[in-house]
């Protein structure tokens, strides 16, 4: 076990050879509620969410999910959440291991956007390896094949309300479901164990010989308090040139310009 946002995260269940093996020809199951979600919404949901990331906004649709770097001042990365536009103008940053819902809060506030800030009752449900799809079409149905990288639907298994997404700290492929009612997060599970009996399921947790081998960065262990998106393999996803302002864009402007502050 580890503690990650405050919560016990499992790290393993006893049979790390087993539990990669799983995650590289079958299909894992993590739970990952320790991924919290900070939401936004409210008038201001747009402006608030692009002020807080260093990655333009201003093309993301309903429905899609954008890796990106949230960055103090001086374009030190403080989280590297996946960032998920849902309906009704709410956003979840998915966050990695730190308090990012004070920070959200305080900005908010400080910057008199119109928004509401909380952290909802959500609760990450991993499904990863090559079996992960065929697993979720046979709960779902076959739509779900068409959900793409970061997609994702606002949906439902016998009345468990979820959002269903193409994603997940890995590059075996799968899904992340998360639960929207903490309550019933036993019966969603044991749903999974059932329908993935076919498909050799087994517990597991985020992996970290895979998502090293895959280069998936890991908040905290690949990063230092001092690291900007450059130097952690977050460039792509950084976009100085947004026209919106946002937290550390002159300070990262200056890092492309030439390599550090002026
Ligand atoms: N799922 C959800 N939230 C999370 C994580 C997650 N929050 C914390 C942590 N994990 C965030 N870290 C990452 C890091 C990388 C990826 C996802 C979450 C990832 N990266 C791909 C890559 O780098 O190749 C794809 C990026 C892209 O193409 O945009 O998937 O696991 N909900």
């Amino acid at each position: 076990l580890t503690v990650y946002n405050k919560m016990v995260l499992p790290t393993s269940y006893g049979d790390l050879k087993a539990e990669y093996d799983r995650l590289i020809h079958d299909v894992a199951i993590w739970d990952v509620a320790a991924e919290r979600q900070v939401q936004i919404s409210g008038p201001d949901a747009d402006r608030c969410a692009q002020y807080l990331t260093a990655r333009d906004l201003s093309n993301m649709r309903e429905g899609q999910g954008k890796y990106v770097a949230m960055c103090d001042h001086e374009g030190r990365i403080l989280n590297d959440p996946v960032l998920m536009k849902l309906s009704g103008g709410r956003y979840w940053f998915s966050l990695a291991d730190n308090d990012m819902v004070l920070w959200c809060k305080a900005v908010a506030r400080e910057k008199g956007f119109d928004v509401e800030v909380v952290e909802p009752d959500v609760s990450p449900l991993g499904l990863q390896g090559p079996k992960a799809e065929d697993l979720v079409a046979d709960l779902f149905g076959d739509h779900i094949r068409e959900i793409k990288f970061f997609g994702f639907i606002e949906t439902e298994l016998d009345g468990i309300p979820l959002v269903l997404c193409r994603s997940g700290w890995s590059k075996q492929g799968g899904f992340e479901m998360f639960l929207q009612d903490g309550s019933r997060g036993n019966e969603l599970y044991a749903k999974c164990m059932e329908a993935g009996a076919k498909y050799n399921i087994g517990p597991g947790a985020p992996n970290h010989v895979e998502r090293v081998e895959s280069g998936l960065l890991s908040w905290g262990g690949d990063n230092t308090p001092d690291s900007n998106p450059f130097e952690v393999g977050m460039g792509r996803y950084t976009d100085t040139e947004c026209e919106d302002d946002f937290i550390g864009k002159s300070a990262l402007k200056a890092v492309v310009a030439h390599g550090g502050p002026e």
